[in-house]
């Protein structure tokens, strides 16, 4: 291994890692030390491609020019400003490039460090709007099985992975759950949007009317779920938990920490969806992945509601140090000017053709069960192995990993989530190893 001395650290015990299988890794560590554009190059000297856009986060791609120099710059400018009581410029054009590209109606920002944050944020400015509205009444939050919003209390909370939930108590109280859509059964290698299943959102107003709408606050969803390996919601499921919520007067919320930014060939899921939810919640690719940040939009509406009062009292008590960073917000607004550059908010819609047909072809190959898409996210559902689940899914991550490409596993599912720079013949690369890998797997 050449120059490994230079970049490998000599003890590996005191990073307790996230969401990682420590001692697994640590026997045989996997490091990256080096990016760019759709390949990342190991400690020991090897290209990997990316077909993950890290973790679903750089859209547009490792080491973009714009992003750097954004970055450099800021450091060197104004590296830090109070958040509180105090503003910098950047935050502010920041917020007005979003709610550009914003669905119509959502016209102002909340920033945070994360998408867990940005879920905890839309959850509280959901609850006190209800009651700045004087609905105070309304404090039940709805969430989804198998939903992934996070990993802080509300987020596990109106979340629906029950391995991120059942070592953590009894949570936030006065929450419910909605049905996962996911139907191997009937929708099987379906193509974009499964036909069954719409009648699911139905659900919602069973939950509505045992609760009584007057108690229900919010009901929050990812648009396609992510994290759960790649859960695409029924035709017409989405539009119908719209108008179950606008009857009764309860928010939505669209968690697109995943699906914001391009990911679907739409700037946003809403738009994609043609549903356009009271609240969007976001993270990852508004800053390319490179520097902690999530943006909160939120509905005019909702908004307007808080700025009754004296002018001098703060209007909403909630916040972060790091709310809107200069250094961050460079980040972010040299992230959105390189989508605009490249077209890349819309560049999904144009190869999600071409991904769709190479994923699908490998439809036949041992143990894959299910085979989904939708814009540049794929997943690849094998049937696991007898009492061992997730293991052959976690071999093939190794082996991937191993022979130069990096995709990422959840249960026995493959996600992939190629940053949108993506070229055909990364594509090719991608099913190729695939193919490959599959036909070996235990
Ligand atoms: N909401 C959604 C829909 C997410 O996908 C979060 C909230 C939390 O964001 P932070 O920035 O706090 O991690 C996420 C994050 C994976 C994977 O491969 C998914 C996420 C994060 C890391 C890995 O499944 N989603
Ligand atoms: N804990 C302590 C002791 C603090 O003083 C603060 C912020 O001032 C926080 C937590 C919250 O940190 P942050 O604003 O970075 O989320």
């Amino acid at each position: 291994m050449s120059n490994s001395t230079a970049v490998m650290p000599n003890d590996l015990s005191a990073f307790w890692m996230p969401f990682t299988a420590n001692r697994q890794f640590k026997k045989a560590p996997r490091m990256f030390v080096a990016a760019k554009d759709m390949h990342y190059t190991t400690a020991d000297g090897r290209q990997v491609l990316d077909g993950t856009a890290g973790l679903w986060c750089v859209n547009a791609g490792h080491a973009r020019p714009k992003i750097v120099e954004a970055i450099a710059k800021q450091a060197a400018e104004l590296d830090y400003a109070p958040a509180f009581q105090m503003g910098h410029p950047k935050a502010f054009e920041l917020a007005n490039r979003l709610v550009d590209i914003a669905p119509k109606g959502l016209d102002h920002v909340l920033y945070t460090n994360s998408g867990s944050e940005s879920v905890e944020t839309a959850l509280k400015v959901a609850l006190a709007y209800h009651r700045v509205k004087g609905e105070g009444s309304r404090t039940r939050l709805i969430g989804r099985e198998r939903g992934y919003h996070g990993v802080n209390f509300g987020g596990i909370s109106v979340g629906g992975i029950v391995t991120n939930r059942k070592m953590f108590g009894t949570l936030l109280s006065g929450v419910d759950h909605m049905p996962h859509t996911h139907n191997i059964a009937k929708n099987a290698f379906t193509r974009g949007e499964p036909q069954h299943g719409t009648e699911l959102a139905d659900e919602l107003e069973r939950i509505v009317t045992l609760h009584d709408p007057s108690t229900i606050a919010a009901v929050i969803v990812e648009p396609v779920a992510g994290s759960t390996g790649v859960l695409i919601p029924p035709v017409g499921y989405l539009r119908r938990l719209r108008e179950i919520t606008r009857k009764h007067g309860i928010l939505l919320i669209f968690d697109e920490v995943i699906t914001g930014y391009g990911r679907l060939g739409t700037p946003f899921g809403a738009d994609y969806f043609g549903v356009t939810p009271d609240i969007i919640v976001t993270a990852k690719g508004l800053t390319n992945g490179v520097i902690p940040m999530g943006a909160v939009l939120v509905s005019a509406e909702i908004h307007d509601a808080f700025m009754g009062g004296p002018e001098h009292v703060i209007e909403f008590f909630h916040g972060y140090t790091y709310s809107g960073n200069p250094i961050a917000s460079a980040a972010a607004l040299a992230t959105l000017e390189t989508y605009k550059d490249e077209g890349l908010l819309t560049r999904g819609a144009e190869l999600a053709p071409y991904f769709e047909e190479a994923l699908h072809s490998l439809k036949g190959l041992p143990h894959v069960i299910d085979i989904r898409n939708i814009g540049l996210v794929g997943a690849i559902e094998l049937e696991p192995i007898a009492g061992q689940p997730t293991k052959r899914a976690f071999s093939a991550f190794l082996k991937a990993f191993e022979t130069g490409l990096l995709i990422r596993t959840t249960g026995d599912i493959i996600a992939l989530s190629p940053p949108l720079i993506v070229e055909k013949s990364h594509i090719n690369q991608i099913v190729g190893t695939l193919s490959d890998i599959l036909k070996t797997l235990e």
